[in-house]
């Protein structure tokens, strides 16, 4: 059987780094074959998430960024300054927590889906037209985030006027001034070339970017337990694979930009003071979450917050 696999990014991006790797390790261990199907192949992200659920698709890489619409606790990964920059910390924190390996998967179950594989894709980077060094900078820009009430709630405690967009409009929109910025990681933004249209790039230390795997529930607990069993392996390999293949890549994507974009380009990395006022304005991002997401919301939160405190060896 060909199994069919979709995801929000382009064969050489992180999420199709992830998926080539899935792919070879479900076939070289099952009788099956999976094809995928990168960005721009079946629609926007909603599409893919779509198709998955209605079972068109066995796989779908979808980020938390758009699953928060469908999944409303998905979005605690927008509170800003919630993860560790540290990559090891990050890693450590992505395997061991209670969280993301046992709570989230009963919250993706109920929407017919069974959780594979939440894995970090990279510091997250504001790209706009003039430098930011403030929230005050923010003011009367717009700037794009995905679609998810945390992420505008996040971006308007930044002060700037956040607009939600699925990624297809988003190099237009800033080619055509319907909006000035946006924010992911940096990988992204060389591989799509951001720094074309938003040349300032600012780095605050906000966030990083999460992406979750999952198959269509009732496909998967119709397979074979030696099939469900080579899946989740697969999964688990994938997930070794592409935290390795991260090591640096930050720095050197950095480094692309730098080289592609020249004397237009400027990267900025706020100083710890500089970034003190948004880390203040996002005490009111994590009350705008529980507001959202009630008891089920807190008990998440909290479970991340114990996650990550052993995480750090606390
Ligand atoms: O900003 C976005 O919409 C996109 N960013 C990344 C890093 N991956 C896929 C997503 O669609």
């Amino acid at each position: 059987e060909t199994w069919r696999y979709a995801f929000e990014e382009a064969m050489t991006d992180v999420q199709g780094v992830y998926a080539q790797k899935f792919k070879e390790e479900v076939e070289a261990n099952t009788d099956h074959e999976i094809q995928l199907f990168p960005f721009g192949t079946l629609g926007e992200s909603a599409d893919i998430m779509e198709q998955a659920q209605a079972g068109i698709l066995q796989f779908v890489d979808q980020s938390p960024g758009f699953t928060g619409a469908l999944i409303p606790e998905a979005q605690v990964f927008f509170v800003p300054y919630l993860l560790p920059q540290d990559h090891e910390t990050l890693v450590d924190f992505f395997r061991t927590s209670v969280a993301i390996n046992e709570m989230f998967p009963e919250l993706y179950a109920q929407q017919g889906l069974e959780l594979l594989k939440m894995f970090p894709e990279g510091e997250v980077c504001m790209t706009t037209q003039e430098p930011v060094h403030s929230p005050a900078d923010l003011n009367e820009v717009k700037v794009r985030v995905m679609t998810n009430p945390l992420l505008v709630e996040s971006y308007r405690a930044f002060g700037a006027t956040p607009t939600p967009l699925p990624w297809g409009e988003v190099y237009g929109a800033l080619q055509t001034g319907i909006i000035q910025g946006q924010e992911n990681p940096t990988f992204w933004i060389e591989s799509t070339k951001m720094y074309e249209v938003s040349p300032v790039i600012t780095c605050i230390g906000h966030n990083n970017f999460t992406t979750a795997t999952m198959a269509n529930k009732d496909f998967f607990d119709g397979l074979s337990e030696e099939d469900q069993q080579a899946i989740q392996n697969a999964a688990d390999a994938a997930f070794d694979h592409i935290v390795e293949y991260q090591k640096g890549l930050h720095e050197e994507s950095l480094e692309k930009i730098r080289e592609a974009g020249g004397e237009d380009v400027q990267i900025n990395i706020l100083s710890e003071e500089e970034r003190q006022p948004f880390m203040e304005a996002a005490t009111d991002v994590e009350e705008e979450f529980i507001g959202m997401t009630g008891e089920s919301g807190q008990q998440i939160l909290d479970q991340m917050k114990e996650d990550l405190a052993q995480a750090q060896g606390g």
